[in-house]
């Protein structure tokens, strides 16, 4: 077990921005363009206004070891691609009997949750949410608002992160503009 020295991280509760400065990550529309229902709308974004920013997360580095409890921001940026509202990859946890925290600091999404059995969840979340994704349930976050969501995470740093399985069967739910406001629908090429 390696000795860290305590710290803390100071939290822009609008942008998610982390300072002192940590890692940050960006994914784009390119690296996950597949993701989305609507593979046309995806296509014609990416010609006509490049490469859209859909999400970035900011995070401490810690050793991936037992008892390190790694924690970070994301910050999904206002949008559709189609009808379907910007979202993460999402992702089950390589040991699926790891869970997380979940704390809402701006804006307003949902977090679609799924197990390997069936089950399905949505929670929305505002900020000052604290929600849980227990072990086994797999978990995509949405921005529905017209700013961006930023929300805070924390797991344990053996959790692991699959995403193989999200990527080749996507989620069983959507989160869609019907009539002018967010609805979560079946998805129809789910599996
Ligand atoms: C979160 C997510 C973060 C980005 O910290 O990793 O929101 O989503 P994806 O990892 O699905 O791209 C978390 O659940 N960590 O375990
Ligand atoms: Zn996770």
């Amino acid at each position: 077990m390696n000795l860290i020295e305590p710290f803390k991280t100071e939290i822009d509760f609008a942008t998610g921005v982390l300072s002192p400065q940590r890692v940050i990550m960006q994914r784009r529309l390119s690296d996950m363009s597949v993701m989305y229902a609507d593979r046309n709308a995806a296509a014609r974004i990416q010609s006509e206004e490049g490469d859209r920013l859909i999400y970035e997360v900011q995070g401490v580095e810690l050793p991936e070891e037992e008892g390190q409890i790694p924690h970070c921001t994301t910050r999904i940026l206002p949008g559709r691609i189609g009808d379907e509202y910007h979202m993460t990859k999402g992702h089950y946890h390589a040991r699926r009997e790891q869970g997380e925290v979940y704390f809402g600091l701006s804006g307003r999404g949902y977090l679609l949750l799924q197990t390997d059995g069936g089950e399905t969840s949505e929670i929305e979340m505002v900020a000052g949410s604290a929600a849980y994704v227990p072990p086994y349930w797999a978990h995509r976050t949405v921005n529905i608002g017209d700013e961006d969501f930023v929300f805070f995470s924390v797991w344990e740093a053996r959790a692991g992160h699959d995403y193989g399985t999200i990527e080749r069967d996507g989620f069983r739910k959507l989160v869609v503009l019907r009539d002018g406001q967010p609805a979560v629908v079946d998805n129809p090429v789910y599996g």
